[in-house]
């Protein structure tokens, strides 16, 4: 497993407090939802992944419980293989894909990355337990530092991009990101990319604005991770949650309301930000996709569409590219 050396736990925290100084400042706040995950909110991001409102988990789990046979068919590899994660969770919907593989006796390593050492640490346990056999490498850290260490290696590669991450990126970084997948891609490697698509926007929306208040939970912990690492004194109840679907554009967006006219203090950058009475913090983009959509995309960034692997309601798409 990768250590994570003090230097560069040092120059995250300082990214971390730079981002929160510059949306706190905007003239429209905004914090990056890539904060959301530290230990506690990847956990709380598990919670949300069971509620049943959450369509995209159950519909993801279908497509790779049902039409890994024909995922495996399509990759075309006749000789060993990474398959390589990014951002990997808790990995239960990738072990249906796993599983097939490893029943079928192919030949391969499984690399899941993601920045949560914790959630890493969980699914190497959880698949070594479940798959014995199989061949696993994790890294912790971010995408391209450790897809450079990777691209050293000379075996072709499935890269995964699963559970409709890529909705939270607008399209000018969607491309950006694409684009540098594809710089550390060979001729012949494939890309499987788990896309939402546009749905009866009511089934949307209750998905991002659970009865229960988890998804709330999940968007004040960026608050709470604010008060532990960069020494925040916000209240939390000063703070709501709200959510709005645009079914014209596909785009999710989630925001915090400061529910009063109050400032906070952050002992790292020594400031203090002040806040209007429903003064909103825009915290996440969920881009809904349509097919067409996705093949734009695809073409924008020199990738061929090999398949669509969708799930029997068409609420969600693993679309398979190739380089
Ligand atoms: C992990 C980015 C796919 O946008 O659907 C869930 C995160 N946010 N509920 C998504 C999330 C609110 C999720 N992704």
């Amino acid at each position: 497993m990768m250590e994570v050396s003090t230097v560069e736990k040092d120059t995250e925290l300082e990214i971390f407090e730079k981002d929160v100084d510059q949306g706190l400042s905007a003239p429209f706040k905004f914090i990056s939802s890539k904060y959301f995950y530290d230990d506690i909110g990847s956990g709380i991001f598990q919670e949300i992944m069971k509620m049943p409102e959450y369509y995209p988990t159950n519909c993801e789990f279908e497509i790779l419980s049902l039409q890994s046979e024909e995922i495996i068919q399509n990759l075309q590899f006749n000789e060993p293989f990474n398959i390589v994660e990014f951002g990997a969770g808790d990995g239960i919907k990738t072990r249906q894909l796993l599983k097939k593989l490893v029943e079928k006796g192919i030949d391969f390593t499984y690399v899941p990355i993601d920045i949560s050492g914790k959630a890493i640490r969980e699914l190497k346990l959880n698949m070594q337990s479940a798959l014995p056999e199989m061949r696993i490498r994790p890294l912790t850290g971010n995408y391209f530092t450790m897809v450079e260490e990777l691209s050293s290696l000379e075996m072709p590669c499935l890269f995964l991009f699963l559970g409709g991450n890529i909705g939270n990126y607008q399209d000018e970084e969607a491309n950006q990101l694409l684009k540098q997948f594809g710089q550390h891609m060979k001729p012949g490697d494939k890309l499987l990319t788990g896309f939402d698509l546009q749905k009866n926007p009511a089934t949307i929306r209750d998905a991002y604005d659970d009865k229960q208040g988890i998804t709330k939970a999940f968007n004040l912990n960026l608050l709470q991770r604010i008060n532990r690492e960069l020494g925040g004194d916000i209240k939390l109840g000063q703070f709501d949650f709200y959510s709005h679907y645009d079914p014209a554009n596909g785009e999710v967006k989630s925001y915090l309301v400061s529910l009063i006219a109050q400032r906070v203090y952050l002992q790292k950058t020594d400031k203090y930000y002040s806040f209007g009475k429903n003064e909103l913090i825009w915290t996440e983009l969920s881009k809904k996709y349509t097919l067409s959509g996705i093949e734009e995309l695809s073409e924008r960034n020199n990738f061929t569409v090999v398949n669509h692997f969708m799930d029997c309601k068409h609420y969600f798409t693993d679309s398979l590219w190739m380089k």
